[in-house]
């Protein structure tokens, strides 16, 4: 027996544990106690991480698809072949067609392996202009709002919830998700504490989750307006002269003007649409100003809807006209080890448009609402191939049925996953890279939004298999192959000639980092330090940054965007749109589990077992007018298709909003994970629209679909 002490990669959350191994098999998790960040926390995903380890369903050496649709089987080949065929066969499409004729989806996993800091260098050889990601079905609203303010997308401004004393909370439900752009472990706990401490923690969102249940106030709002709550509070803060910027006005332009902008949104012009009465908003935009400290936080029910990215702009607005930005219990930015904020500069954007319906690039991606446009539709430019690696959009992004069928109709496929998933059935080649814990760990992108500025490094906890490839191997040996170069050539193009491994990047961003000449104590950060200790190192809580962090041209905030301020006059409009009772009108939301992540950990017999959890959430009035009762089965209807679900009547979600679970829907043929295939549930992707958007950013608006329901 042994044991190893490991960030889990599951979430955001990057906890600390410690994995007991006898001989070949993890026979115990737990959290680590010592841990400097997570202290001991663990949640149901973390305890499963062997029993994803040990699936019998993973994959373990690359599978060739031979045949097609339902008769179609798998045969093992070799990792040479495998990388061949691959690479000959993205290379005949890139001959053929030109570059852009293979696309890439990049899933969320990607960015929870510090292999990915070798995914640029395969990106790099494909040279396409149809790169797709998570992003644009998560966070691209806040993204866009953070290129805008502070000059780059990954300057993300992360509550400091341990130190503040107002949290407010929009449209993310913490005590579940366990964070997002916000990484901390057990949330719940630390949001249990600004209250024990004398703080207030307010929630906004159409349902009553595990959050508003622990906070001190909920509101109900009706999806899709937040930017009209948002502009009513401004509006509050102007007319009661609150707004107290402080030292950020020494380097802030345009506070004015916005605040001039928010003069149509009285509180009781709003109240109506969000369903929020106006001496509730009055009085929330009072305490927000007047609290010692306040941060303002909004993911990623903020993000999918039309208004996503004007309504992330304003939760900064908000947090910076009331002097909370870059001070200590408001929101900060961090400090981390890795600074890959830095190493990426100032962000790019609108350098192309996709072809068919002209969304905007941004960060050389474009939406990913538009990759089965891009597959379907004829013509010059089409994508013919794809890769996909760490990502089963058949279930994460919006009109599911539509993209099933165009992986379906692909000329060739490539997929780097773990699993044949829901997407991957339709890749000609499943390349696998080893196993999660044969590999080691570092938390690139998570330390660097983290509430606490820490550095952690993680060993494998098996040896990787002789015949394994690692995912930054198989995106480099891919890479060599596709432009007729060498894998040292290839990293060395990026990295230069003394590295071989993402640790060896790592070793080197310590270097160059923050720390690398002190680590507070005099003495240089080292990755021999970190690795040496393996309950990490605590770099101190966030420091005030600004304006030196600031990526901006002139490094000062504009505040007043025109680009912004466009979509504040457009907002006007929607003040005439109270909804009619009398409106039969429904709205789809999403609803986040703890046993469920995204959509691939459904084959863990310890998180799925126990009652169907994919089911529709309806108010009891709302039920009533539909005449239906508790378990009944309903057919829900959107623009785009329909499904059939179980419901549970609850008046946990407000009237006229009802919610599905995402990630569900494994009942699709071929898919080579049992567990999940005998609890399927249904993808309420297969409902959310394709051509609902962010209007700025493109990100879809999975929540607010509307949707009719028939008994079914
Ligand atoms: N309706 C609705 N849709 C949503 C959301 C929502 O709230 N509502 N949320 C959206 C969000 S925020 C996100 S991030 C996306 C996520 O959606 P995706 O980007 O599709 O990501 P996941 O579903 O997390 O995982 C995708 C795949 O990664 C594989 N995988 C797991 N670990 C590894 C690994 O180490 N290596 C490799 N190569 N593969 C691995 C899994 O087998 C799985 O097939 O879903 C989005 N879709
Ligand atoms: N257990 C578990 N943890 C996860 C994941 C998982 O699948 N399972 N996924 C991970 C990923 S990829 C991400 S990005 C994060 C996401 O982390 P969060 O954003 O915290 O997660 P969600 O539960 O999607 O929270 C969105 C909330 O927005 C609400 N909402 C919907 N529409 C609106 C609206 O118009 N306005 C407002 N104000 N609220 C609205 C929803 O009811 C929901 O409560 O979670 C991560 N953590
Ligand atoms: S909260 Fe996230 S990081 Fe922590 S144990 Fe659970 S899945 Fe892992
Ligand atoms: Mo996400």
């Amino acid at each position: 027996m042994r044991t190893v002490k490991r960030a889990c990669h599951l979430c955001e959350a990057m906890c600390g544990l410690e994995i007991d191994v006898d001989g070949d098999r993890v026979v115990a998790v737990r959290g680590n106690d010592d841990d400097v960040f997570s202290r001991g926390y663990l949640c149901p995903k973390g305890a499963a991480i062997g029993d994803l380890h040990h699936d019998p369903d993973r994959l373990r050496t690359p599978v060739r698809r031979v045949g097609s649709g339902p008769d179609a089987t798998w045969e093992p080949i070799g990792w040479d072949e495998a990388l061949d065929f691959a690479a000959d066969g993205l290379n005949r499409i890139r001959e053929e067609h030109g570059d852009s004729a293979v696309g890439a989806y990049l899933g969320n996993p990607t960015v929870h392996s510090h292999g990915s800091l070798f995914l640029p260098l395969l990106l790099k050889a494909l040279r396409s202009k149809n790169i797709f990601s998570a992003s644009t079905v998560d966070q691209r609203p806040q993204e866009f709002a953070y290129q805008t303010l502070f000059g780059a997308a990954l300057l993300v401004p992360v509550p400091d919830v341990d130190r503040t004393a107002f949290l407010l909370v929009m449209g993310a439900n913490p005590a579940v998700s366990n964070g997002s752009l916000m990484t901390a472990p057990d949330l719940k706990r630390r949001i249990k504490d600004v209250r024990a401490r004398g703080g207030r923690v307010v929630v906004i969102d159409p349902r009553r989750t595990e959050t508003a249940r622990i906070a001190d106030t909920h509101h109900f709002i009706r999806p899709g307006t937040d930017a009209l709550l948002l502009l009513a509070m401004l509006n509050t803060i102007a007319a009661e002269r609150l707004s107290a910027p402080g030292r950020l006005a020494g380097f802030t332009d345009g506070i004015d003007e916005v605040l001039a902008a928010a003069a149509p949104f009285t509180p009781e012009a709003v109240a109506p649409v969000t369903g929020i009465d106006a001496d509730a908003i009055r009085a929330l935009a009072r305490d927000f100003a007047a609290a010692e400290s306040a941060a303002a936080y909004g993911r990623v029910g903020t993000c999918h809807q039309e208004h996503g990215t004007t309504t992330s702009w304003l939760v900064q607005v908000l947090n910076i006209v009331t002097g909370n930005l870059d001070r200590p219990g408001g929101v900060m930015f961090t400090t981390p080890a890795l600074d890959v904020v830095a190493a990426s500069g100032p962000t790019r954007r609108g350098r192309w448009e996709s072809r068919v319906r002209g969304l905007p690039e941004f960060m050389g991606e474009i939406p990913v609402a538009t990759m089965s446009d891009e597959i379907l539709t004829e013509g010059e430019g089409r994508v013919r191939a794809m890769l996909v690696s760490a990502g089963n959009p058949v279930l994460s992004t919006p009109d599911g049925r539509r993209v099933d069928e165009a992986f379906a109709a692909l000329d060739f496929f490539v997929a780097i996953d773990l699993y044949v998933t829901e997407t991957s059935r339709h890749a000609d080649i499943i390349l696998p890279p080893v196993s999660p814990l044969e590999r080691s760990h570092y938390d690139h992108a998570f330390s660097a939004l983290a509430i606490h500025n820490i550095a952690r490094w993680s060993p494998p906890v098996f040896d990787a298999p002789a015949d394994g490839m690692q995912d930054f191997e198989v995106f480099v040996e891919l890479a060599a192959r596709v432009a007729g170069s060498t894998r040292a050539e290839i990293i060395a193009s990026r990295f230069g000639p003394d590295v071989e491994t993402p640790d060896d990047v790592v070793a080197m961003g310590f270097a160059f980092g923050p720390y690398g000449a002190d680590r507070g104590d005099g003495r240089p950060l080292t990755f021999d330090d970190v690795r040496d200790t393996p309950d990490g190192i605590d770099l101190g809580p966030l420091q005030p940054r600004l304006p030196e962090r600031l990526l901006t041209s002139d490094q000062r905030i504009q505040l007043a965007a025109p680009e912004l301020l466009a979509e504040v006059e457009l907002l006007v409009g929607r003040l005439a749109e109270a909804p009619d009772a009398a409106d039969d009108g429904l709205l789809l939301i999403g609803r986040r589990q703890l046993r469920s992540n995204n959509s691939w950990m459904h084959n863990q017999e310890r998180l799925v077992k126990g009652r169907d959890r994919c089911t529709l959430l309806v108010h009891p009035d709302d039920a009533t007018r539909h005449e239906l009762s508790e378990g009944d089965r309903v057919v829900v209807t959107s623009r785009v298709s329909s499904l059939e679900v179980p419901i549970e009547i609850s008046d946990e979600v407000m009237v006229g909003v009802v919610s599905i679970p995402h990630g569900w829907g494994h009942g699709r043929t071929g898919v080579g994970w049992k567990t999940a295939a005998a609890n399927p549930g249904v993808s309420v992707n297969d409902l959310t629209d394709a051509t609902l958007l962010d209007r700025l950013s493109g990100n879809a608006a999975l929540s607010e679909v509307p949707v009719t329901l028939a008994r079914a």
